[in-house]
């Protein structure tokens, strides 16, 4: 459980025998992941000093109270939001979790991001908690709109067959999240051999309670964060570090173990 420069992650990592004797045997494997996921892509993190804007946290402005009073300010957030994510590129961390699930008998990935890279990199089995920022919806008539048809439109977007207000497609706080993702989750967090959460802080409910339930029926449990959480003391292993490179070297320590081609370094960059 030791901390590692950034980068010190390679094929020889200390990753414990507990953990890779449990990854070996297990048939469901489950990844639990954060805005620290896409930070290694230039994504700006919640609670790091980049998530502010224009001098409002997050949950000021992710809140159908915010839209109300001023759909301008907000709709500005995540017109930006949106431009940002399409110019970026899924990293290393995306990359592996689809290696991944083609390891193991079952693999989901339950996401608080709304960022569309876990399937933009390959993966699969998706389950998007706080929805999607590649879609959007008017909330009068519920009518979809792509971001090409609401980033053409100057200011706050429309509804073109009634003329209502378009929002993004996410959950704002004081929202339910959907349920079949939701629903799926906790299927998935209660049947998991292991657990592995990437790159979340951990406090924003319910899905923070996921983690805790996978563990609470029997899950290993693993946080891979540069930063201790306050899930830190409940996990089976704390892996201290920015998680591409912490992914990747797992994902080549699996590979080795298993019957692929031993990969170099090389392969751990790629
Ligand atoms: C609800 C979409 C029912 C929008 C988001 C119980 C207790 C307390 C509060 C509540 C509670 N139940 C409900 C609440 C209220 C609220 C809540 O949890 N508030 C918090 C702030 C206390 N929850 C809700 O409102 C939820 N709805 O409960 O509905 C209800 C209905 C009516 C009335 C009452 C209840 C809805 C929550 C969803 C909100 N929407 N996103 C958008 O994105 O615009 S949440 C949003 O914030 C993200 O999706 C994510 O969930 C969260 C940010 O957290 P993280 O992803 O963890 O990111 P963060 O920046 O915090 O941390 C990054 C981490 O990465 C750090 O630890 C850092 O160290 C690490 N890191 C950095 N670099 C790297 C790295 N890790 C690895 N590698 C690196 N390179
Ligand atoms: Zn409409």
């Amino acid at each position: 459980m030791g901390a590692f420069a950034p980068g010190a992650w390679t094929l020889t990592a200390e990753f414990s025998d507990r953990l890779l004797a449990r990854l070996a045997d297990a048939k469901f494997v489950v990844a639990f992941t954060g805005a620290g996921v896409s930070a290694e892509s230039g994504v700006p993190t919640f609670r790091g000093a980049e998530g502010i804007w224009k001098k409002s946290k997050p949950e000021e402005l992710a809140s159908m109270n915010a839209f109300m009073k001023n759909p301008a300010l907000v709709w500005e957030w995540y017109a930006h939001r949106k431009k940002l994510i399409a110019s970026i590129q899924p990293n290393r961390s995306h990359t592996a979790l689809v290696r991944m699930e083609q390891m193991f008998q079952q693999f989901a990935i339950i996401t608080q991001n709304i960022d569309n890279l876990h399937r933009r990199a390959g993966s699969r089995t998706v389950y998007e908690l706080h929805g999607n920022i590649e879609r959007n919806y008017c909330i009068t008539c519920g009518r979809p709109q792509t971001n090409e048809e609401v980033l053409r439109q100057p200011g706050v977007p429309r509804c073109p067959a009634c003329g209502g207000l378009v929002r993004p497609d996410v959950v704002w706080f004081g929202e339910f999240l959907p349920e079949d993702q939701w629903d799926a989750s906790v299927r998935a967090a209660e049947s998991a051999d292991v657990f592995i959460s990437i790159g979340t802080s951990g406090v924003v409910y319910p899905a923070a309670s996921l983690p805790v339930m996978a563990k609470l029926r029997g899950a290993f449990l693993v946080e891979v964060n540069p930063e201790p959480t306050p899930l830190t003391e409940r996990a089976d292993e704390f892996l201290q570090g920015a998680s591409g490179g912490i992914m990747s070297a797992l994902v080549a320590r699996l590979s080795a173990g298993k019957s692929g081609p031993p990969l170099t370094e090389q392969s751990l960059q790629s």
